[in-house]
């Protein structure tokens, strides 16, 4: 038995010279520490079950949004100055932007604007519909709310690729437009009241190449007490 335990204790110390213990995995790289923030949701990742899906919003917003926002705050690293803007005062005017990092801008300062808008734009309506003068508006501009929610769709649907569905303000005016990619109404002049992300990402997981299914389910989480509001504040 000593013999056996001698052989068992030099095997092990064999194995434990051989087998060096893994080091630990190398902790994330940090997050580059810069003057934009992924903002939280102002609700749960399931709050729009079952029209979006909970997996989706964790994986667009922790991941998809993250990443515009690391990728303004690398942009912007070596021009101090453009950490003091708002994300939507540098995609108001991507001009000012320095050239090199002007592309950059265009794609993650307006990927990480677009989304804190549609965020904030999101919320089981239960067929609640616009009230107030942006109902009257919308009647005005598209006959019906229920044209409204026709014309909105088709544009949604005809954007190629990716891109974003839009109800912005032209001056006062209504005005339904589409963008390709992060490209944001802001860099155009207008103000957006209602947003609606087409990237695959966004629906991918639960509608796959469904987008019609997505966009009709897109109806009903429209927070359209959020969008009055900006209609409110942004025409008067
Ligand atoms: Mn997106």
């Amino acid at each position: 038995m000593a013999a056996a335990s001698a052989v068992c204790a030099a095997t092990s110390s064999l194995v434990r010279l051989r087998a060096q213990p893994a080091p630990p995995p190398a902790p994330p790289a940090p997050a580059p520490a810069g003057p934009f923030k992924l903002p939280p949701l102002a609700y749960p990742y399931d709050a729009l079950e079952p029209h979006i899906d909970a997996r989706t919003m964790e994986i667009h917003h922790g991941k998809h949004h993250a990443a515009y926002v690391q990728n303004l705050n690398k942009a912007v690293a070596e021009f101090p100055d453009l950490g003091s803007k708002s994300v939507e005062d540098l995609v108001r005017d991507l001009a000012a932007a320095p050239e090199k990092i002007r592309t950059a801008v265009r794609n993650h300062g307006g990927g990480h604007a677009n989304h804190t808008l549609f965020w904030q734009l999101l919320k089981k309506n239960n067929g609640a519909g616009p009230g107030g003068d942006l109902a009257k508006a919308i009647d005005a501009k598209f006959g019906s709310f229920s044209s409204f929610q026709q014309e909105f769709t088709k544009a949604a649907m005809g954007v190629f690729g990716s891109g974003w569905a839009w109800l912005t303000l032209d001056g006062k005016a209504l005005r339904l437009e589409t963008s390709a990619n992060q490209d944001s109404p802001l860099s155009q002049g207008r103000a957006p009241l209602l947003a609606l992300d087409v990237w695959e990402h966004a629906y991918y997981l639960k509608y796959q190449n469904r987008r019609a299914d997505y966009v009709a389910a897109f109806h009903s989480v429209i927070n359209w007490d959020a969008v009055a509001e900006r209609y409110q504040k942004l025409a008067a």
